[in-house]
């Protein structure tokens, strides 16, 4: 096991940035880790002080006695055994990380000093962890949550955001009540990992701040394909500083380059069952086959006595800026190349915190973010059982680490300093405060002045709730806007208090008389009239999740749904193969059992595994009602068809007539269903045009609404 004091770590340098190497290839994404990893190939086993040891018997007297205390290699076997886990985060505790690097597109010291950001092309390794916030570390990927997206670059700094750009609320002091009302209800801990349920609806609807990303999440972005398909948001304003001491305010956004997508409701629910690690598995396959994803950085920046000028307040993190208003300038990109090697030493052990702030970036006034800068930290202390944390390897910064923090639980580090005091002169007054010799100061922004009577009160800047929510509202396509009722309706439906019910019923009614009258007639509650005060028509860009196409297919999962007695579907199903893989298509050949070709079986396989599914001539025997085998569940092959075009996927045909599709009531004029006499590059072609459309919406059922 090497343990390297971070003085003799190779890649000490004081600058905080990698660059890339002269001959143009980039330092790899996860080399700093490197010297960490053990490597057991063909070694004898050891205990955990190097003693070579027999771990399989435990020692006894007699070789039918009793064990004895004296055997230390039990002990220690066990030992370590139950103290294996320590406590899951207390939010955000199911998440999935990979490694990459950070590209910056040019100098921006004009705006700040931060070195990662002073050089064209310069990269950075960086480590990225995506999440949900409620559940446990054993819960489904897929629930319906807002979702963490925390970004570290090596120096370090750490960018942990969400991929929703507001926040339930806007001061710190709330933040135990609004996970206190989402986590499961304490004496019977139901239901896991889900807000469908009176606790969570009493908090929003009595914490009106958190209408707006109740909205957010009760939308496609709740349940996001993949972590790959989702943007990431700072949520909170920064500030930029730069080397003259100038700063702006600062909004974080990484854009996904993969394209916004989203599943339907019902097919999350099935996946929550049948494959409850489907966004880890997503992002692990596709950095394995070598597309990881990327994102665009960008940020908003605002100066600093516009803070006011955009309606709100930019100290309240439940509010866009919306891009209208201020554009986005890009600054660089992410990408994701490299998968961890152990899940528990780094997806598991690293801890982002917003105070990893480098030279060059600051905080605002914000008080949510004012209280994270001190929750991140002390969190620590239960989950890694003291204070040196920093020094596990995911955690350490590459530059090394130089200061009078000492001892503590498990110091990893053998400190030559004999004189760990500052001012010393016994060794020449090192370390030294590096604002003597770093210019103006480490991060701080010299302009910045904190004057003010001490009072608990939330400034009237803060007060309107209701705005945003309908402008986000108003800048859905109108099936987004049903699905995102539809998911009012399945969480409120769930909600036993009619008082509560009642309540939510009030907000939305602030927000739009329309979306409260229709969730009012599901839940059997009587028409409200309109609350009219905030409701306005303004809409802004780039917050649907079904405006655009995807930008690109690679990675998309396609179904040929095959048998194993048709020769003519199995050679189908290779022949798409061959045309879709150039697009970086998974082709996957379902049939009735493995082998010939066959890549899953029909009982395994369900319409949640593909975004596109594919019958193949000849397959045809399979999809009869009433053809049943014991190999797999009842009507299985005919309602993966089914269920995939509910879900609005593409779905298509092989062969002359079209009669699967046709069984299974799904029209061939019908946009996004595909039929071919067989499986040529124009079919191909066609398909993937509609896997890039992703969801085909006119399939899904509208209310007949009224305006308001
Ligand atoms: Fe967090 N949050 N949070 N949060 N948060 C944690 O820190 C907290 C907030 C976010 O992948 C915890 O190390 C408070 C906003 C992410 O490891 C904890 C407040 C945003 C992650 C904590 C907030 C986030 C966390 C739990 C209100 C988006 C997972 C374990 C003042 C901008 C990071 C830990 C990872 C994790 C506290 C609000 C994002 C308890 C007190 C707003 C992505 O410290």
């Amino acid at each position: 096991m090497a343990t390297l004091a971070a003085a003799q770590c190779p890649f000490a340098n004081p600058g905080v940035a990698l660059k890339a190497r002269s001959d143009g290839a980039s330092v790899g994404s996860r080399d700093h880790m490197r010297q960490y990893e053990v490597d057991d190939s063909d070694v004898y086993m050891t205990s955990d002080v190097a003693g070579p040891i027999a771990d399989m018997v435990s020692l006894k007297a007699g070789i039918r006695g009793s064990t004895l205390l004296e055997d230390f290699i039990l002990r220690q076997k066990i030992t370590r055994f139950d103290h294996e886990r320590v406590p899951e985060r207390v939010v955000h505790a199911r998440g999935a990380g990979a490694y990459g690097t950070f590209t910056s597109y040019g100098d921006f010291s004009n705006l700040t000093a931060a070195s990662f950001l002073s050089e064209e092309e310069k990269t950075t390794p960086i480590f990225v962890r995506f999440s949900t916030v409620v559940g446990s570390r054993g819960s489904a990927d897929t629930v319906r949550d807002v979702h963490g997206f925390a970004v570290r670059l090596y120096g370090n700094f750490d960018m942990v955001g969400n991929n929703i750009p507001v926040f339930f609320i806007n001061d710190a002091a709330q933040f135990p009540d609004l996970i206190h009302s989402v986590k499961p209800r304490p004496d019977k801990e139901i239901p896991q990992a889900a807000t469908a349920h009176d606790a969570a609806w009493d908090f929003f609807s009595q914490q009106t701040t958190s209408l707006h990303t109740l909205f957010w999440a009760m939308s496609g972005h709740g349940i996001p394909r993949s972590f790959r398909h989702m943007d990431g948001f700072g949520v909170n304003t920064y500030r930029f500083v730069n080397d003259a001491g100038e700063s702006k305010l600062a909004k974080w956004h990484f854009k996904t380059q993969q394209g916004l997508a989203s599943l339907v409701w019902e097919e999350a629910q099935v996946l929550s069952g049948k494959n409850a690690d489907y966004h880890r598995q997503d992002l692990w396959d596709a950095i394995e086959s070598g597309h990881g994803p990327e994102w665009e950085v960008s940020v908003q920046i605002v100066n600093e006595e516009d803070v006011l000028a955009y309606g709100f307040d930019l100290l309240d993190p439940t509010k866009i800026l919306p891009v209208e208003d201020v554009p986005l300038q890009p600054l660089g990109r992410l990408k994701l190349d490299a998968n961890p090697v152990n899940f528990f030493a780094e997806t598991e052990q690293i801890m982002f915190q917003p105070g990893h702030v480098v030279r060059g970036i600051d905080f605002s006034d914000d008080p949510l973010l004012q209280g994270r800068l001190f929750s991140y930290l002390d969190t620590q202390l239960s989950r890694h059982g003291g204070p040196n944390f920093e020094q596990v390897p995911i955690n350490r910064p590459i530059p090394s680490v130089h200061n009078n923090n000492r001892d503590g639980q498990a110091q990893n580090l053998i400190h030559r300093n004999n004189r760990p005091y500052s001012p010393n002169t016994l060794n020449n007054g090192s370390p030294r405060q590096a604002n003597q010799t770093h210019g103006r100061g480490f991060f701080t922004a010299p302009g910045r002045t904190a004057v003010g009577n001490l009072v608990r009160e939330v400034p009237d800047t803060f007060s309107d709730h209701w705005s945003q929510t309908r402008l986000f509202y108003n800048s859905l396509t109108p099936v987004e806007q049903q699905q995102l009722i539809n998911a009012i309706r399945f969480e409120t439906s769930n909600v036993e208090s009619d008082g509560v019910k009642r309540n939510v019923l009030t907000q939305l009614n602030k927000v739009s008389n329309d979306i409260a009258n229709r969730v009012a007639s599901f839940l059997g509650h009587d028409a409200l009239e309109p609350d009219g005060r905030y409701y306005h028509d303004n809409t802004t860009s780039g917050v649907s999740t079904a405006r655009e196409r995807l930008p690109s297919i690679a990675t998309l999962k396609v179904g040929i749904l095959s048998s194993v007695n048709s020769e003519e579907s199995l050679r189908q199903a290779q022949q798409l193969k061959e045309r879709f893989g150039p697009e970086g298509v998974v082709v996957t050949v379902v049939g009735e059992r493995l082998g010939q070709g066959i890549d899953m079986t029909y009982n395994h396989a369900d319409a949640t595994g593909f975004d596109g599914v594919i019958v193949g001539a000849g397959a045809e025997a399979l999809f009869d009602r009433g053809h049943d085998s014991p190999l797999y569940p009842a009507g299985r092959p005919l309602q993966i068809v089914s269920d995939a075009y509910r879900w609005g996927k593409p779905v298509g045909e092989l062969g002359t007539n079209a009669s699967v599709l046709s069984d299974a009531g799904i029209s061939s004029s019908r946009d996004g269903v595909y039929t071919s006499g067989n499986a040529d590059d124009q079919f191909v072609r066609q398909f993937s045009e509609g896997l890039a459309t992703f969801r085909f919406t006119d399939r899904f059922p509208m209310d007949s609404t009224t305006a308001g």
